[in-house]
């Protein structure tokens, strides 16, 4: 009777470890929707404190999504901004979030949606990786890997 009941105790605390395990897997690997691709840095000057980085972003989910802010250990600060024409001048907006539509996606391309990487601690040259961790609206954080590249526009 006496091993009988230890029996019962061991099942029910795998029984138990397992459950909380289960839970806290859920927790820790919730998915996100977003979905990062042609993730790349321009390669600039080796004075420059400024770098431009581009990308697509797409949104599959039901709900539109906000990226909240971007951090990169090879920069000390990272913006979103947006190319525009004023008056026949180009200008620069920045942008407190980067919103990603239900069902949609955002580009980030030369003369429109890019973001600013200030201040990179060393010379990158194309062929260097760089992390990006983003932070989402809810939260959540994504880190994507991008490529140092030539730009292949003429400025
Ligand atoms: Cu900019």
């Amino acid at each position: 009777m006496i091993i009988n009941m230890r029996f019962f105790q061991i099942l029910l605390f795998l029984f138990s470890a397992g459950l909380s395990s289960t839970g806290c897997l859920a927790e820790t690997s919730q998915p996100q929707p977003l979905q990062f691709s042609h993730v790349w840095v321009a390669e600039a000057p080796p004075v420059s404190q400024v770098m431009v980085a581009y990308m697509t972003i797409k949104n599959p989910s039901s709900q539109n999504i906000e990226i909240k802010s971007c951090h990169s250990k090879l920069f000390s600060s990272i913006g979103f901004h947006q190319s525009v024409v004023v008056n026949g001048m180009a200008e620069m907006h920045h942008l407190p979030v980067l919103s990603i539509p239900a069902h949609g996606s955002l580009s980030l391309k030369p003369g429109s949606y890019h973001m600013m990487l200030f201040n990179p601690v060393k010379t990158l040259h194309a062929g260097d990786k760089v992390n990006f961790t983003f932070t989402l609206g809810n939260g959540q954080t994504v880190t994507v890997p991008a490529m140092v590249k030539k730009p292949d526009y003429a400025d």
